[in-house]
């Protein structure tokens, strides 16, 4: 059943051999997303996230050409401290694998290595979506595609506010993707809870969304849905003081020319040195609540 080229660890083999819920989590965020150390605390923190929540997690990376679904700790901690590990999307995962090469990741491919293993829910930070400046760069990320035709629901904080979230919405619904806001109206705005857009969807319980996955795959539409969870109250950070920050932020990436799979991280960094580090701590605690909310999902389902 399972592919030759998929290395399944020993905790993700048991779960789906006992049909218990599984949770696929990226490794872009460990490699890409976070400063070492607090990746390494923060990869570990949240799969123990997972397991308190009664599901099972399963970490995805390209571990010198062998696709790994569930990692152990050492695998963690090697791609933790990585400095020259790709950052693989759809375009880029099949090269990783047939060159032997270690890689993290994305959303895009964290999905198609969770439906391979036949794992349908999947928590992160926030997806990609379409950039500031695309009319000009054309830089939307694979991630949005991704959702419109692999069925994993990915439960994230929204799109990452760096992006433009009216633009990201719009190609959302061309795809045909379900976004989800959980619990509120409002768009979540990754470390804010309001973007001040309206979500084009609610929900109130996990076993609403895990229904709506199920009716989806019954009525034979490809692709997954976008659940937007809201930053704890306790944990965001306004989007006004942000605003200012991200778009300096941005004007440097553009001065500097910056294209392509840089960009995401680039911002990613200036805002943590922006907000002296308060961003990641924002981003830390909305995976957390990501991943307690994508269990809470998976056991839904399970019970369905
Ligand atoms: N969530 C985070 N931090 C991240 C990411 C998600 O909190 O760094 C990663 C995901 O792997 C996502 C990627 O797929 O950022 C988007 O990259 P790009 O914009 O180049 O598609
Ligand atoms: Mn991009």
């Amino acid at each position: 059943m399972t592919p030759e080229f998929l290395t399944v660890s020993p905790e993700v083999a048991e779960a789906r051999a006992t049909g218990a819920p599984l949770v696929a989590l990226e490794s872009t965020i460990i490699t890409h997303g976070m400063p070492w150390p607090r990746n390494l605390e923060t990869a570990r923190a949240v799969e123990a996230a997972v397991r308190a929540a009664g599901a099972v997690p399963a970490t995805i990376a390209v571990m010198e050409g062998g696709l790994h679904v569930g990692l152990d700790d050492a695998a963690l901690e090697v791609l933790a401290q990585a400095t020259d590990v790709m950052k693989l999307s759809r375009a880029d995962l099949a090269v990783a694998m047939a060159g032997g090469r270690t890689g993290a990741t994305t959303v895009a491919a964290t999905m198609i290595a969770a439906h391979l293993a036949g794992i349908g829910v999947f928590a992160t930070g926030g997806i990609g979506g379409v950039h500031r400046g695309a009319a000009e760069s054309f830089d939307i990320s694979a991630d949005l595609m991704e959702l419109a035709q692999t069925p994993v629901t990915v439960v994230a904080a929204g799109a990452k506010a760096i992006l433009d979230l009216p633009k990201t919405l719009e190609v959302l619904e061309t795809q045909g993707v379900p976004v989800i806001a959980y619990g509120q109206d409002d768009l979540p705005a990754f470390w804010s809870r309001r973007s001040g857009l309206s979500a084009p969807l609610r929900m109130d319980s996990a076993a609403e969304i895990a229904q709506a996955a199920a009716m989806r795959a019954r009525l034979g539409i490809p692709g997954g849905q976008l659940v937007a969870n809201p930053i704890p109250a306790a944990d965001e950070i306004p989007a006004e003081r942000l605003a200012p920050i991200i778009a300096r932020a941005q004007s440097e990436a553009d001065a500097a020319g910056l294209t392509g799979k840089a960009v995401t991280p680039f911002l990613l960094q200036r805002i943590f040195e922006l907000t002296d580090g308060q961003s990641l701590e924002a981003n830390i605690a909305l995976v957390l609540n990501n991943a307690r909310l994508a269990s809470a999902i998976a056991c839904a389902a399970r019970g369905q």
